[in-house]
C-alpha cells in the first residue's frame, strides 16, 4: 500500500525521506516520488517522480544534487490509474504539493466540478482532485491549514495525506482518516510518516494521530487540531521498535528470515504464560473475564490470511470451549444484512491492525450494537487496537515480507490463549487439561524450530513441481485452513495458481483435475481424519496424480511410485496447525526461489491492506 514521509529539519532531508520510503518499500508498490521546498529566495517546489524502485528516485535525487530542509515523499500502490510517471505522487496544483494514501470515493464528482472550474487534470488518479481542491480552497481561505481541513471535508473516503505549499513555505501539513500516519518528533525537526518503521532513522518519539486529525508540522513545533480546528493533545510515546528488526541480516529475503523468526516470535508471543501459572483471562484486558463470561456466540472477522487464522480457531473455539463460532471475511460482512446478537464476541485478527476491510467490519460490528470486541493484532496502538473493548498484542516483531508468516502463527498461538481463555471462565476447562496445553504451548517454539530443520528435503520438493501451473492442497478438519493457507502462500509469492479443498470435498469436483500435471500436497497429520484422508489420497493416485504429503511420524502412509513423503515430528495435538503450516511456508519460498519471482515484494500485492 502507498506510504508517506513527510519531514521540515534544519538539515538536508532528502536523505531522511529516501531512507523513509526504502523502510515504506515492504507495504508494496509501483512508483515513488517526492517534492521538496527550495526556501532560498522564491520558494520553489521540486518534484522528481520514478516509475519502479525508490533506488531510481535515489538516483534521479542524487543525479541533481537535491537538498532542501522540507518535504514530502510517497511510495504509490495504484488504486485509480496504472502504475506511471504521471499518475505517481506528488500531485502538484500550481504552487501546492499532495501526497496520499486512501481512496477518495467522491473523486469524479470533485473532478468534474473542478474541470468546470477550469482546472485541467495530468493524472487519472483521485488524489489530483485533492490537490486541485485545495488550490481552489485557499482563494477563498487563505490560511492553508483551515484551507485543508475546508478541503478535507469535502472528501468521501480514506486518507492519510502530506501537502507543500510555496506560498507557507515554513511548515508542512498532514492529515488522517481510515489511513495510518503518525509524526516524529526529531532532535532537529518534526516528521510524519505512515508507520514507525521509517522514522527510526531520526527519532523514536512519535505521536500517533488519530482518525480526523490535522497536524502542521514547523521548524519550531507543530500542533494537532480535529479536523473542525478544535486544538487536541495527543500522547508522545517512545517507540520500543528496534531499529535492528528492520534489517534483512544474513537471510536473502524477508520471508525466509520471518519464517526462521518464528520460534522466538512465538516464545515472545508467548511469554506471559512462560512462568508456572494457570492461563489467565486477563491477557486479553481487564474486562475480559466479564465479557468472556458472558459470550454465548463467537465472530470472528479478518481477511486473508488472518481469515485462515480464524477458520482454525472455530475449531479450537468449539471443541475446546463449546462455544458457537463462525468465521466472515470482514468485506463481505461490512456489506450484508446480518443478524446482530449483543451478546456476540466479536473479533476482529489483522497483522498490521490498519486493514481497512476489518477496521470497517469491526465498526460495523459495532454500529449493530455489538460492543463486546477483541482485537488480536501485531501493531500495539494500530487503529483496531484502540477500537476494541479488549486486545491481544502478538510479539512477532515487524513482519516485512508481504506473505504474512510469523503474524499467522503468532496469531494462532494467541487465538489458542483466546480458545483456553473461553473455556476456563465458562467452566469447560479441567486442571488437567489446562496443564497439557499449557505445556504445548511453551513447548511451541522448540516444536516449530523442528519443523525449520526440514528445509532441506522440502527444498528438494519444490525443484520437483516449481514448473507445474496448478496445484491442490488437501487438508481436512483443523488442518483444512492450513491448506488454504499453503494455497494463498503459493500464489502470493510463486504465481503458481492452487487451489484448498476439504479432503472429502475431492470426489465432488476437483477431482477431475487431476492428472500427472497436476500435484497434489496432503496435510496429513497422525489425528482421528487420518484414516479418511489416507482414502481420499488413494483416489488422487489412482487417477495417476503427483501426492506431496507432509505426514506426522507415526501417519504410516508408505513411500510409493508417486507418492512423495515428508516426515514431519510427532503429531502436537491441538497446535498442529501451527507446525504443518511452517513446511507450507517454506515450500511456497522454495518454489518462489526457483521461479525467480519477487518474493518480498509479489506483483500486485501490498503489505498493509489500508485500502478497501
Ligand atoms: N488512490 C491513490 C492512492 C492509492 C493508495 O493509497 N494505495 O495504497 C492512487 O491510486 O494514487
Amino acid at each position: 500500500m502507498c506510504g508517506i514521509v513527510t519531514a521540515i529539519a534544519r538539515r538536508n532531508i532528502v536523505p531522511v525521506l529516501l531512507e523513509g520510503l526504502r523502510k515504506l518499500e515492504y507495504r508494496g508498490y509501483d512508483s515513488a516520488g517526492l517534492a521538496v521546498l527550495k526556501t532560498e529566495g522564491t520558494p520553489q517546489l521540486q518534484r522528481l517522480r520514478a516509475v519502479g524502485r525508490v533506488a531510481e528516485l535515489a538516483a534521479q535525487a542524487d543525479a541533481t544534487g537535491l537538498s532542501a530542509e522540507i518535504g514530502i515523499a510517497h511510495t504509490r500502490w495504484a488504486t485509480h490509474g496504472v502504475p506511471s510517471e504521471r499518475n505517481a505522487h506528488p500531485h502538484i496544483s500550481a504552487g501546492l504539493a499532495v501526497v496520499h494514501n486512501g481512496i477518495i470515493e467522491n473523486f469524479e464528482e470533485l473532478r468534474s466540478g473542478l474541470q468546470a472550474k477550469g482546472y485541467k487534470f495530468t493524472s487519472e488518479t483521485d488524489t489530483e482532485a485533492i490537490a486541485h481542491l485545495l488550490h481552489d480552497k485557499l482563494k477563498s481561505i487563505p490560511d492553508l491549514f483551515d484551507a485543508v481541513r475546508a478541503t478535507l471535508a469535502e472528501l468521501v473516503g480514506a486518507y492519510a495525506i502530506g501537502v507543500l505549499s510555496e506560498t507557507d513555505p515554513n511548515r508542512a501539513i498532514v492529515a488522517r482518516k481510515g489511513s495510518p500516519l503518525l509524526l516524529g518528533i526529531g532532535e532537529d525537526g518534526y516528521y510524519a510518516a505512515s508507520d514507525t518503521a521509517a522514522l527510526l532513522q531520526v527519532t523514536r518519539k512519535v505521536v500517533y494521530l488519530e482518525d480526523g486529525d490535522v497536524a502542521e508540522l514547523r521548524l519550531d513545533g507543530y500542533r494537532v487540531t480535529l479536523q473542525d480546528g478544535t486544538p487536541v493533545e495527543r500522547a508522545v510515546n517512545i517507540s520500543s521498535l528496534s531499529a535492528d528488526a528492520v534489517e534483512l541480516g544474513k537471510y536473502r529475503h524477508y520471508m525466509q528470515k520471518e519464517i526462521f523468526e518464528q520460534p522466538q516470535a512465538l516464545g515472545n508471543t508467548l511469554e506471559m504464560i512462560a512462568g508456572g501459572g494457570g492461563i489467565s483471562p486477563q491477557l486479553f484486558g481487564a474486562d475480559a473475564v466479564g465479557i468472556f463470561g458472558a459470550t454465548r456466540r463467537v465472530l470472528i472477522l479478518a481477511c486473508g490470511t488472518s481469515y485462515h487464522a480464524g477458520l482454525v480457531a472455530r475449531y479450537w473455539i468449539e471443541s475446546v470451549a463449546k462455544i458457537s463460532c463462525t468465521v466472515e471475511i470482514a468485506s463481505e460482512y461490512r456489506y450484508r444484512d446480518s443478524v446482530p446478537d449483543p451478546e456476540t464476541l466479536v473479533v476482529v485478527i489483522s497483522q498490521s491492525g490498519e486493514t481497512a476491510d476489518t477496521l470497517a467490519a469491526l465498526k460495523f460490528a459495532k454500529s449493530l450494537g455489538m460492543n463486546k470486541t477483541l482485537a488480536i493484532c501485531n501493531v500495539p496502538e494500530s487503529a483496531i487496537v484502540r477500537e476494541t473493548a479488549l486486545r491481544f498484542v502478538t510479539r512477532a516483531g515487524p513482519e516485512i515480507g508481504v506473505a504474512s508468516t510469523k503474524a499467522f502463527t503468532t496469531q494462532l498461538a494467541a487465538l489458542a490463549l483466546l480458545t483456553l481463555a473461553l473455556a476456563k471462565v465458562n467452566g469447560r476447562l479441567s486442571d488437567e487439561d489446562e496443564a497439557m496445553h499449557l505445556a504445548h504451548l511453551r513447548h511451541l517454539p522448540v516444536a516449530v524450530a523442528k519443523v525449520l530443520e526440514l528445509e532441506p528435503e522440502i527444498e528438494g520438493w519444490a525443484q520437483r513441481f516449481a514448473s507445474k501451473h496448478h496445484a491442490l492442497f488437501l487438508g481436512r478438519g483443523m488442518h483444512y485452513p492450513i491448506a488454504l493457507e499453503g494455497a494463498l502462500k503459493l500464489k502470493e509469492i510463486s504465481y503458481i495458481h492452487a487451489e484448498a479443498y476439504p479432503a472429502g470435498e475431492l470426489k465432488h469436483g476437483p477431482l477431475a483435475l487431476v492428472d500427472k500435471e497436476m500435484p497434489v500436497i496432503a496435510v496429513a497429520p497422525a489425528d482421528s481424519l487420518l484414516e479418511k484422508l489416507k482414502s481420499n489420497l488413494q483416489e488422487v493416485k489412482a487417477r495417476g496424480g503427483e501426492l506431496y504429503v507432509f505426514a506426522d511420524a507415526g501417519s504410516e502412509i508408505p513411500q510409493s511410485e508417486g507418492v512423495h513423503i515428508l516426515h514431519m515430528p510427532e503429531h502436537y495435538g491441538l497446535l498442529s496447525p501451527i507446525l504443518h503450516v511452517v513446511s507450507l511456508q517454506l515450500l511456497s519460498y522454495h518454489a518462489a526461489l526457483v521461479k525467480g519471482t519477487d518474493v518480498d515484494k509479489p506483483r500486485n500485492l501490498a503489505k498493509s491492506v489500508t485500502v478497501e
